[in-house]
């Protein structure tokens, strides 16, 4: 029996990932930009077992059904890899209040996966990892790095996230609505790219997104890549709503924190909008500007700051 505990952080991207390449593997039909939160981290036991199955625990509930299949496939895979198959307890704490309402998958699996490789003896360094993360849930490849990440598209080799510099920015995290997303990511990708007829050009822009995005890294220049950030979104979420039958994910409030976003860059501030498959907003500005940014969005929601934080690690097993 062999036990390893990981943390790993939520990331949110910059660039997004909407859409495969492969859903078996996990590929991305694009790669996508990301920064790693230094806030609610998940942390994850793995303890080899021998019990005939495996077992899942999410804070302190044990998990049947599909949450626990989709960790027990992911199991599989690890095993698969060690060559070994003895069973595991799984055991994971997400610090993520219910209320802020970010998705969990990405640090779920980036967390599994350092404590699962560890726990079957495999001994793989941060490019494999994050290969192997990307199996879980594909935004999880990019929290297993520190702070900013591509996450390049292409075959399993080559679909791993990396480190990337970029311009200092803090994010102010707007929580519209904690509720259960009606339908999820996975499910609405596949949904968009089967129905969506703007799919093809979200392909295409996107991947023009990303390289003019790391251009603005490397120069530096945060104004371009803010600008650049709330536009993917944008067209993310228009791509989204092109499907049959339509998702929307932003409701009034998000748009009215869009608007709020417009009328302080009016006023001269640098900040821009973003959001993921649900009502949520974060918005992204320099560290001095983020106190006047969560003053004013805290006039409309419930917020919450994040600065650029620490990839996935190792930890102490808790007693
Ligand atoms: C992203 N999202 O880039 C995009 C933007 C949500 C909106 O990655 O099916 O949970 O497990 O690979 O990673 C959410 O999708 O999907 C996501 P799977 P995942 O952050």
């Amino acid at each position: 029996m062999t036990v390893a505990t990981a943390q790993a952080h939520p990331n949110i991207a910059l660039v997004k990932y909407w859409g495969k390449a492969d859903t078996a593997a996990n590929l991305p039909a694009t790669g996508s930009l990301s920064m790693t939160l230094d806030i609610f981290p998940t942390t994850t036991t793995v303890r080899t077992t021998d019990d005939h199955a495996d077992r899942v625990v999410l804070n302190g509930v044990e998990r049947d059904g599909t949450v626990r299949e989709r960790v027990v496939r992911f199991l599989d895979h690890v095993r698969g890899l060690a060559g070994r198959d003895d069973r595991a307890e799984v055991v994971s704490w997400n610090t993520v209040p219910s209320a802020a309402g970010l998705a969990s998958s990405a640090s779920g699996f980036a967390a599994l996966a350092q404590a699962a490789s560890e726990a079957y003896g495999l001994h793989l360094d941060t490019r494999a990892l994050s290969r192997l993360a990307r199996r879980g849930s594909g935004s999880a490849a990019r929290s297993i790095i520190p702070r900013f990440a591509v996450w390049h598209a292409g075959d399993d080799e080559r679909s791993f996230a990396e480190p990337v510099e970029a311009p200092a920015i803090e994010m102010v995290i707007a929580t519209v609505d904690a509720g259960e997303k009606a339908v999820s990511s996975r499910e609405a990708m596949k949904r968009t790219a089967l129905t969506s007829p703007f799919y093809p050009a979200w392909i295409t822009s996107t991947a023009q997104t990303l390289e003019s995005a790391l251009e603005a890294c490397r120069a530096g220049d945060l104004d371009r890549l803010g600008r650049i950030t709330e536009t993917n979104a944008l067209r993310m979420h228009a791509v989204i709503q092109g499907s049959d039958p339509s998702i929307r994910y932003l409701t009034p409030v998000s748009w009215s924190i869009f608007d709020a976003v417009a009328r302080l860059r009016a006023e001269g501030l640098r900040a821009w909008a973003t959001a993921d498959a649900g009502p949520n907003v974060c918005v992204i500005c320099p560290p001095e500007d983020t106190a006047v940014v969560a003053e004013r969005i805290g006039a409309l929601a419930e917020v919450v700051v994040a600065r650029p934080g620490p990839g996935s690690a190792s930890r102490e097993p808790a007693a």
